[in-house]
């Protein structure tokens, strides 16, 4: 039997593959100078591209395949790790270090593994294609009550955002999707792949360091009416500015009356007021509008989770009778895609999630990292002070979340990689999880000598 609903992997690959090609080759309205990773992406363009075997290369059928370059963001990390220098500092990826540089198994993380350790009742078949029911009844917004909602266990955030956008294409009248400028590098890639359009809406206004919000209101009033968009739910990746209430009031009443499809992003729930609930208000004003929407959840960040690659994709809908035919095509996309999610890792936010008490443990961890965060923020920027580093700096600690968004240039740092062994993304995105105490002067020597001297 004709199953409609399966597309020829050869030429609908081909599709993707030419679109996003075109989309980092810069002849598409979100140029690559609009994310935040400008130089590497242009580099991708040949790179993506499939190249068509016709005859032997070098005795390997795979010997025209082209070096693709490293990934700008886990590429700062292969680079670290080939230095030998006994002072470099990784700043690249969002990764919470302690106040010792080392990663952070958060302790109820433990206990809830311990748990699960010991109970021998417990089996390693096959979790359903959805995942783990109670770990998606658990990680659905509680303002849903009424079933409307269908949410499936996805590969942490990444593969949550590819499962929603795959959904999207197959299944939601219109392809474009408008992501803020700039955003997270992978999101392009993702929703390209995915077999979406994606364009830019204006987000961070460099002058002010701060929301360009006037020009995103107009970039949003100006796109067709359906189009999908893309809004960090809170803790914006790479800039560290997120809208007030009130703002996103008004994106919500915008967007709400040009019947635009909110797709959040949530990947830092938690880490920018260290609260989850005051995290979460930006999705919650939309679902209380009894509205549309798809959450991209992730449970790296916020749980310490990150390897275990544990998140959800929530699409809320109008009523629970289109949830449910909603849930039953989110099956076949992920069917054919890996089949169903692993089990560790969901279990331990399952088990987490369903206790008071360990519930209560973890707010309480999870507020010790982004306090841990913020007293970087303020370490740095009296370090800066104190050497009478030319510019305002203030942006540190305005700016919030896992990232500093320093406004350095590619030469500084790459002068701050060169001469200080310091690694972060070339856009200037520093990870303030990933300093100390003892790197801070580091940090603010390599940034003073880059201002001052560097071209
Ligand atoms: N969305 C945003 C906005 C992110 O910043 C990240 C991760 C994700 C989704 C995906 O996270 P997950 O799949 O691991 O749940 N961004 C990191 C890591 C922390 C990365 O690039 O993969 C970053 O350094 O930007």
């Amino acid at each position: 039997m004709e199953d409609a609903t399966v597309r020829p992997i050869g030429p609908s690959t081909g599709r993707r593959l030419s679109a996003l090609a075109r989309h980092l080759g810069g002849d598409h309205p979100a140029s690559p100078s609009s994310t935040s990773e400008a130089a590497p992406m242009a580099s991708l363009n040949h790179a993506i591209a499939p190249s068509h075997t016709s005859a032997f290369h070098g005795g390997s059928v795979f010997g025209n395949v082209v070096q693709a370059p490293e990934d700008p963001i886990l590429g700062v990390t292969v680079a670290y790790n080939k230095d030998p220098s006994p002072v470099k500092v990784n700043l690249g990826v969002g990764a919470y270090r302690t106040e010792e540089g080392k990663p952070l198994v958060l302790n109820v993380v433990r206990r809830a593994e311990q748990l699960l350790v010991n109970d021998l009742s417990r089996v390693k078949e096959y979790l359903p294609i959805t995942g783990l029911a109670e770990f998606n009844k658990l990680s659905a917004n509680p303002a849903i009550q009424e079933n409307r909602v269908a949410t499936v266990q996805c590969l942490s955030g990444t593969g949550s955002l590819r499962v929603g956008a795959e959904f999207l294409a197959k299944h939601y009248h219109e392809r474009t999707i408008y992501i803020p400028l700039p955003t997270w590098g992978n999101h392009p890639k993702v929703f390209t792949l995915a077999g979406l359009s994606v364009k830019t809406y204006r987000y961070y206004d460099p002058t002010t360091r701060g929301l360009n919000f006037q020009g995103l209101l107009e970039d949003l009033n100006a796109s067709p009416t359906g189009a999908i968009v893309l809004l960090h739910a809170c803790a914006h990746n790479p800039t560290g500015v997120d809208p007030t209430v009130e703002q996103w009031e008004q994106i919500r009443q915008l967007m709400r009356s040009k019947e635009l499809l909110p797709f959040f992003d949530s990947a830092y729930q938690g880490f920018a007021s260290g609260n989850l609930d005051a995290d979460a208000q930006s999705v919650r004003l939309f679902v209380a509008d009894g509205g549309e929407l798809l959450a991209a959840q992730s449970y790296a960040k916020n749980m310490g989770l990150y390897g275990e690659r544990v998140g959800a994709l929530s699409i809320v809908c109008r009523a629970a009778d289109v949830a449910g035919r909603v849930e039953s095509q989110l099956k076949l996309v992920i069917r054919p895609m890996y089949s169903n999610p692993p089990i560790h890792g969901a279990s331990i936010v399952a088990t987490i999630l369903r206790d008071r008490e360990l519930y209560n443990e973890w707010t309480v961890e999870l507020k010790a990292m982004a306090d841990r965060i913020i007293s970087m923020r303020h370490l740095l920027y009296d370090a800066l002070r104190s050497r009478g580093t030319p510019g305002d700096w203030s942006h540190i600690i305005k700016q919030i979340g896992m990232f500093t968004f320093t406004g350095l240039n590619t030469e500084q740092v790459a002068f701050m990689t060169r001469e200080y062994h310091i690694y972060m993304t070339s856009d200037g995105r520093i990870s303030m999880a990933g300093l100390s105490s003892r790197t801070v002067p580091h940090l603010a020597d390599a940034i003073h000598a880059a201002v001052t001297r560097a071209v």
